[in-house]
């Protein structure tokens, strides 16, 4: 069984554009449920203050962040069309529009019914509350304004006549799917598979290029609890090449955090600097060191 660890809930859009490139890239992986909103103890002692989620883990070497990951999996699966930074900059910046703009967008057009039948059914009444008073909490707090709630729906029928116009090829910048695909697949699954609202239903490019993106599925994984997932972080983080050592910070106590929402900051100290990546070392009493990654892209280190 491989080491990846994918920590994630069920109904989170960013986890679902991880399973499914997990499917697509064949990659084994381990499978730790965590809740809809923190507080997430596990996580934190892996990943300090970051509250977002999915978060990634091979052994003592954590990633946050779905680009993050996402190179990860590009590594381990030899498919490097699945992390951004070999995209060309068009594509960076249709990623960074969908994964902000159109993701918001996408949560405000889907309040129907039969999305809040399914939560009812996946959380309790107690839960629901705490859900609703955090992400109404993370939204005071956020530092990006993505779209106006009333504008949601004119923007993602322009996003969906945009793509439906723009499919030419199986995926949308070709033969073989990118970042730029799973990036727009986890909205619309979130509006289509999950709310199970109409609005797509006048697309027929978008909806044949969704089924395509489904088939992939979500390999096979297993599940794991928080413990076993706190022993494999009992281990030697990866080694850092020299290359990577030689910023003028490192060796600094910083802390990083992402820019846009949710930007509680991860302090430790800074042991690379990677041309996509930011890597700081956290202690643990029990677990020793972890190395934390998080992309330089949208994040602040101070
Ligand atoms: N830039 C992040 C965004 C992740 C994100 O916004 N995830 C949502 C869930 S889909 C989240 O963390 N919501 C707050 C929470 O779950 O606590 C990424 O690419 O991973």
């Amino acid at each position: 069984m491989s080491q990846f660890i994918l920590h994630h809930y069920s109904m989170s859009p960013f986890s679902e554009k991880i399973r499914l490139m997990l499917g697509y890239a064949q990659l084994d992986w381990q499978s730790c449920i965590t809740r809809e909103m923190p507080p997430r103890p596990l996580l934190a002692r892996l990943a300090g203050g970051y509250r977002k989620i999915p978060v990634a883990q091979i052994g003592a070497d954590i990633f946050c962040d779905s680009k993050i990951i996402a190179a990860e999996i590009a590594s381990l699966s030899q498919k490097p069309l699945l992390a951004v930074e070999n995209l060309d900059e068009a594509q960076q910046a249709y990623i960074a529009k969908v994964d902000l703009e159109i993701f918001f967008a996408s949560l405000f057009v889907s309040g129907t019914l039969k999305l809040n039948l399914k939560v009812l059914k996946a959380m309790s009444l107690l839960d629901i509350t705490r859900f609703f008073a955090d992400r109404i909490n993370m939204g005071r707090k956020a530092k990006v304004r993505a779209v106006n709630p009333l504008k949601a729906k004119e923007v993602v029928e322009q996003h969906l006549a945009d793509l439906e116009q723009g499919l030419s090829d199986e995926f949308l910048f070709g033969q073989e799917p990118s970042h730029a695909d799973f990036s727009t697949y986890h909205s619309l699954w979130f509006i289509h598979d999950l709310a199970e609202a109409p609005l797509l239903q006048s697309y027929p490019k978008v909806l044949n290029w969704m089924t395509r993106m489904k088939a992939f599925g979500h390999g096979y994984h297993v599940s794991i609890s928080e413990q076993e997932a706190l022993k494999a972080a009992k281990a030697e983080p990866r080694l850092i090449a020299d290359e990577y050592r030689q910023d003028v910070l490192i060796g600094e106590k910083v802390s990083i955090a992402p820019a846009d929402y949710g930007c509680e900051p991860t302090a430790g100290i800074l042991v690379g600097v990677m041309p996509e990546r930011y890597i700081l070392a956290r202690q643990d009493p029990q677990l020793g060191i972890v190395h934390v990654h998080f992309p330089r892209q949208g994040y602040t280190l101070t």
